[in-house]
């Protein structure tokens, strides 16, 4: 095992990787920009170097800072947490050369899984069902005219490089679709640098389920079941759960052996998540791979038992699984609210100083954070200032628990979103389990909350 790990990320989660490397008697080394020099994850850290100005640009994606401190402090090995450099084919490369154990996979899985386009034909070879459509970029309008007609419309446009839904639109006829091409190319190109287009036959309401993986460098591979993740605005998933309520014993089987299946072929190893959307029918299919441990993984972990970031070190120090899939347990349910730094009318940012946070405790609460009373939140990183995880015999069980910790959350000097995450977990539709990916839209009152 590694005698010492350099945490390549801030906030929450590499104050919670620390928390594991620090129960697993590993030596750890935190980075931090002048913004986060009052952050948890500094102190709780054996070392910790300023890396530099709050811009991520300047500091948390600096790859050769990070590499030259990596060297200077001896770390054999990098967590890269999610976000930053995590999916980062190059910073992955940057650690193969100089012989430092990036936690994930190899740089070229990396890179593989981290376009659409090509992520989507690499599954379809694998025998993994994707949404009909094309897996190669679309040269024009015309192309995605006669494309869309062998489809049949209504058909989703998707930019290759995409993510957050940026360069999605749903599309129902030719005049929609050559407006859609031009601009969503455009958008995709200015945000991404990446123009390149692709479609799919758009699926109705679709929830958008999720399978946790586990594999090392061994041959071994397990599914650690499922994660709901319907529950989204804009884009950015609010409320996780694990399990769903809406797989049947048969479903789950056969989506959690499909992501073995698709593990296998691309020769993945360490912890990675593949993302499907589920129809009304209970039909699965790809949607992307992520080759991070996801911000939503602690629902894993508390109805599996297992700590997802010491089997991620375990498999990057060479060690095998140490149990197969019948060993895999699934107890209870867990959820999981991310709390976002916002303004809950408008949305927007809330940065700020905070004056007073009390944390909720209790049997099977769960709490992830890096700030703490008197810290400020600044407007350069995303707003999730913490996430609440907690557990319970059953759903039921877990929604009461939940709203009885957002009732004792204080957090003072900044606003957040707590109170929308209130809304969501007494609605009826979600108590009865109607989590589908409009549910922000059809349910909730606020108007902003809406796209
Ligand atoms: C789709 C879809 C319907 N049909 N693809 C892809 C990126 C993800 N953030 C949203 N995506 C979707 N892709 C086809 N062919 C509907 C969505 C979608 C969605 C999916 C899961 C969770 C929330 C969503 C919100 C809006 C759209």
């Amino acid at each position: 095992m590694f005698k010492k790990v350099l945490v390549a990320n801030r906030g929450e989660i590499a104050a919670r990787v620390i928390r594991t490397c620090r129960r697993l008697g590993i030596q750890t080394v935190a980075i931090y920009s002048e913004a986060d020099a009052a952050s948890l994850h500094v102190k709780w850290a054996d070392e910790a170097y300023l890396i530099g100005k709050p811009r991520v640009s300047e500091s948390y994606l600096n790859i050769e800072k990070i590499i030259e401190i990596a060297k200077t402090t001896k770390a054999e090995a990098i967590h890269p947490g999610y976000g930053l450099l995590s999916e980062n084919p190059a910073f992955a490369r940057r650690c193969e050369e100089e012989g430092i154990v990036f936690i994930g996979p190899n740089a070229d899985v990396i890179a593989k899984m981290g376009s659409k386009i090509e992520s989507r034909k690499t599954m379809a070879e694998a025998g993994v069902p994707i949404v009909p459509g094309i897996s190669f970029p679309l040269q024009n309008v015309e192309e995605a005219m006669s494309t869309a007609a062998t489809i049949g419309y209504p058909i989703m446009l998707k930019a290759s490089a995409g993510g957050g839904g940026i360069g999605m639109q749903i599309v129902h006829n030719e005049e929609e679709l050559r407006k859609a091409f031009e601009g969503n190319q455009k958008r995709a190109t200015s945000f991404f640098g990446d123009g390149a287009m692709y479609l799919e036959k758009y699926i109705q309401n679709p929830r958008h389920i999720e399978v946790q993986l586990l594999a090392d460098r061994h041959g071994n591979y397990v599914y650690l079941w499922e994660r709901e993740c319907s529950i989204q605005r804009r884009h950015q998933k609010v409320i996780e759960e694990a399990p769903s309520l809406f797989l049947d014993e048969q479903t789950r089987k056969k989506m959690g052996e499909t992501a073995i299946q698709a593990a296998k072929y691309i020769g993945y190893t360490n912890a990675g998540t593949i993302e499907f959307l589920v129809d009304e029918q209970k039909n699965f299919y790809f949607l992307e791979m992520n080759t991070r441990l996801q911000v939503e993984h602690p629902v894993t972990e508390e109805i599996t038992g297992l700590d997802l970031v010491e089997e991620q070190l375990r498999v990057a120090a060479g060690e095998k699984l140490g149990y197969s899939q019948e060993h895999i347990q699934r107890r209870g349910h867990a959820i999981e609210v991310r709390i976002y730094a916002e303004d809950p009318k408008t949305f927007f940012p809330s940065p700020g100083a905070i004056t007073a946070f009390q944390l909720p405790e209790g049997e099977h609460i769960r709490n992830e954070t890096a700030v703490q009373s008197g810290m400020v939140v600044t407007p350069f990183y995303d707003p999730m200032i913490a996430k609440l995880i907690v557990k319970g015999e059953n759903r039921k069980e877990a929604i009461d628990r939940m709203l009885q910790a957002l009732d004792s959350y204080q957090i003072e000097g900044i606003k957040t979103n707590i109170p929308m995450l209130k809304e969501v977990l007494t609605h009826p539709a979600f108590q009865a389990g109607h989590t589908t990916t409009d549910f922000v839209n059809r349910h909730l009152s606020n108007i902003s909350i809406k796209k």
